[in-house]
């Protein structure tokens, strides 16, 4: 099959093999799988470029990602600027208890912003791949989307006039706030959702990070974590009420409670700095089953939200991206629909995967302040289980890492 490159900015109806809605790290990592493959493919995106270069969010990737991103040539940047980090520590009761995954699994995790890794696969995409991009976007609706002949349409930021692409697939990567996952038809997709009914405080710090690995503060008070990002930016996260205002989150507050949750014996003192993002998320997963619906695909956030918990949800869209990526090449260059077919069940078993382990992960960050001595008294007995039992420890370094599952 060939196509024709088209051109995003003519007026005139178009067409493309593939239109991908979201230029967040699912998007960007599919349309460069497909431009390798010589598909021709077009991002609409409803920021502009330079917004999601930098919009600060994720920054821990597994390395079994970094390896798909590192044979698909999207990792050379990461490789040489990312932090590896192949421990982490909890600190409770006023003690540390250093967990080393990496020396259990022989695989560590890769510290990498996110909008690093946003810059990096738009770069490529657009500068280097001559993929098609629109930003700016309003308005996008899905057409016919059941049928073999859908088509995705938006009003074009320059001349306000509606733009409409005929393709063959629609790609939903626009993440958990997008349009895509609405024309799903209730009748014949399950969204499973659960609500933690708690809060965090999501804080960068401009500040060097505060020790060489990432902390979990378990504290009568609240859930505290410290993770790297850069040189220059630290992140933290302290449980909050859901729903509760930044602004109730001062200076002085936010360094004393994050003192207070992280502090243990001999610990070095935190490296204070001006706060720079605060903003308070409710914390909340949800599974859309399936993540296809007549020719269109989701992928990332659309399908399934994974709160921060565990650091997964990057990792979670990047692994539908290659999965989507490699079966539309398949369709489209040979015919071959057969990792189309097994696409959402693949990807929606890696998220349930996930998503127990984060359920997991919530009880030990937040037994301890619930309120609930039972729960406070559980959430010990595992804390102290991870230390005490070897296959305890192995069975958290792999959910910890994304190992147990194929993909
Ligand atoms: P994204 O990144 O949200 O990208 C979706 C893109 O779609 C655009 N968009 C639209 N475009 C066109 N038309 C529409 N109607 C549109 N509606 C939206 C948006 O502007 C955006 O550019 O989804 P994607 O690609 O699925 O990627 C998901 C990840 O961004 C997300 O899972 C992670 O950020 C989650 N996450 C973390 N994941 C990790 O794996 N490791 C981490 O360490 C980690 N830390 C985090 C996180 C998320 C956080 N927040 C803010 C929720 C830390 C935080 C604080």
């Amino acid at each position: 099959m060939t196509f024709a490159t088209p051109h995003a900015n003519s007026p005139a109806p178009q067409r493309f093999p593939v239109v991908i809605v979201g230029a967040g790290p699912a998007g960007l990592a599919l349309g460069n799988i497909l431009r390798a493959a010589s598909v021709d493919c077009v991002v609409l995106e409803t920021e502009t470029r330079e917004f999601i270069e930098r919009r600060p969010r994720a920054g821990v990737i597994e390395e079994w990602a970094v390896r798909a991103l590192e044979r698909r040539g999207l990792a050379a940047n990461l490789l040489e600027r990312a932090q590896l980090h192949t421990e982490c520590e909890f600190r409770f009761a006023g003690e540390r208890f250093r967990f080393s995954y990496g020396e259990l699994t022989g695989q560590h995790h890769f510290v990498y912003p996110q909008p690093l890794l946003v810059t990096d696969l738009v770069r490529e995409y657009a500068d280097v791949r001559g993929g098609a991009i629109r930003f700016g976007v309003r308005d996008v609706e899905l057409h016919d989307v059941d049928s073999d002949r859908p088509s995705v349409s938006y009003l074009c930021p320059e001349t306000g006039q509606r733009q409409v692409l005929h393709c063959d697939f629609v790609a939903g990567c626009d993440g958990a706030r997008g349009v895509t996952r609405t024309v799903l038809p209730p009748d014949r997709t399950r969204i499973a959702r659960h609500d933690f009914g708690i809060g965090w405080l999501a804080l960068l710090a401009e500040a060097p990070q505060s020790a060489d690995c990432v902390l979990f503060g378990l504290h009568p008070n609240g859930f505290a974590g410290h993770m790297a990002r850069s040189p220059e930016v630290t992140r933290y996260y302290l449980e909050c009420p859901p729903g509760d205002a930044p602004e109730n989150w001062s200076h002085d507050r936010v360094w004393s409670e994050l003192r207070a949750r992280l502090g243990a014996a001999g610990a070095p003192p935190l490296t204070e700095g001006r706060l720079i993002e605060k903003r308070v998320l409710d914390m909340h997963n949800y599974v859309v089953e399936p993540m296809v619906f007549g020719r269109l695909f989701l992928a990332g956030d659309a399908a399934h939200l994974t709160a921060p918990i565990a650091a997964k949800g990057m990792n979670l869209a990047l692994h539908d991206a290659f999965l989507l990526g490699d079966a539309l090449v398949a369709h489209l260059t040979k015919g071959d629909a057969s990792g189309l077919d097994g696409y959402s069940a693949t990807c929606v078993s890696r998220a349930w995967d996930y998503a127990e382990f984060s359920q997991w992960l919530s009880e030990v960050y937040h037994g301890t302040s619930s309120g609930d001595p039972y729960r406070a008294g559980t959430t010990r007995a595992r804390l102290h289980r991870l230390f005490d039992s070897r296959l305890a420890a192995a069975a958290f370094a792999e959910g910890y890492l994304g190992l147990n599952t194929s993909g």
